[in-house]
């Protein structure tokens, strides 16, 4: 069987459903995840923070996943790209600056774990682990947890197509389609697992295609669009919800930007593929889908860019001044006190 397409799997438009007031903070969720972002690498590049990751590009399919989820009652086992996803969910952006930072009120673990390992509790964003893919079988535990329990809380787990050839990937599909668990996989395939291509991560032409073989739907979408990412992830979440079991995602996409500040993308890339790739922004596309259905004004557009900007300057003066852990605490909560 091969995998699926949103108009096979999509029985409602959801999309359809949403109101002016949900459109605009969908685009906010977006437009504030890329102000954000772009905030992190001048920092980087300043010299003032070690390290940045970036969900650029990647912003589409995780605020349509976001607002398909209950926040606070669902599970959200993210990935490094995953700060759109984390904002739409709730987190400030001062919370995904203070790590950054390594400062003591990181809400994640209190600057003991790397940037980008996000973690926020009132949220139920668990903060994982550095080897790519462990979220995966953690997910599937979880969500077999919920089962026992009886709830019906969903869970979502993030992560690359190059993160698809771990052994963690394939077992924690496994377990999901044995137990029918509420479990969503979204793959955000951006074709590259840093320099390495995905024809050299797998033999079939989408990471879609092997749901079939854990017994679930593998769904391809355009990554880079918001509404068919909502309508596609609110299908995944009213099945996992109503006891039909786990889906796998895949969201085809781009990162526009180096897989991280520590690297060249020039080596292993055509600077005219990313020019392509940067005219499909899903940010700008869903701009002037607002624009051209009357939902967005420019003074409304003008308007949100001024708040965006407000709260990302409010997010880097706080956490450049905040305090560091303190180094007594350094093995606290790292192991339990007696
Ligand atoms: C088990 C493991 N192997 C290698 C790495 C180094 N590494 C970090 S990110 C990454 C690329 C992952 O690519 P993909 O899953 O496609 O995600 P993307 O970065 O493209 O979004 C690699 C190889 C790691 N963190 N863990």
């Amino acid at each position: 069987m091969a995998a699926l397409l949103p108009d096979q799997f999509v029985t409602h438009d959801y999309a359809g459903d949403l109101s002016s007031d949900q459109l605009l903070a969908m685009l906010e969720s977006m437009v504030l995840s890329r102000k954000l972002d772009e905030r992190m690498w001048v920092l980087n590049r300043q010299g003032k923070v070690p390290f940045h990751i970036s969900g650029m590009g990647h912003e589409a399919c995780q605020v349509g996943m976001a607002f398909a989820m209950r926040p606070g009652y669902d599970w959200l086992h993210p990935y490094y790209r995953d700060i759109a996803f984390n904002l739409a969910l709730g987190a400030t952006p001062t919370d995904l600056m203070l790590p950054l930072f390594g400062k003591a009120e990181d809400p994640s673990s209190g600057g003991r774990q790397m940037p980008a390992h996000f973690g926020n509790r009132k949220l139920r964003i668990v903060s994982g682990s550095s080897p790519v893919a462990t979220q995966i079988p953690q997910a599937a535990g979880m969500a077999f947890a919920a089962k026992l329990r009886g709830l019906d809380e969903v869970v979502v787990t993030c992560f690359g197509e190059g993160s698809t050839s771990q052994g963690d990937f394939h077992e924690g599909l496994n377990w999901a389609g044995i137990h029918k668990l509420a479990v969503i996989f979204l793959c955000q395939n951006n074709q590259y697992a840093i320099s390495v291509p995905m024809s050299k991560q797998m033999a079939v032409e989408n990471v879609a295609d092997r749901g079939y073989a854990y017994g679930m739907p593998g769904v391809i979408y355009d990554g880079n669009d918001l509404l068919e990412a909502y309508n596609v992830s609110a299908e995944a979440v009213a099945r996992a919800r109503r006891g039909g079991g786990p889906t796998l995602l895949e969201a085809k996409t781009y990162r526009p930007v180096p897989h991280s500040s520590d690297d060249d993308d020039r080596s292993y890339r055509s600077r005219e593929e990313v020019e392509e790739w940067k005219h499909k922004d899903p940010i700008q596309r869903f701009e002037k889908t607002l624009l051209a259905r009357g939902a967005l004004t420019a003074a409304q557009r003008d308007e949100m860019a001024a708040r965006v900007a407000a709260s990302v300057d409010a997010a880097t003066e706080y956490s450049m001044a905040a305090a560091y852990p303190k180094p007594e605490d350094a093995l606290f909560p790292v192991f339990g006190r007696m």
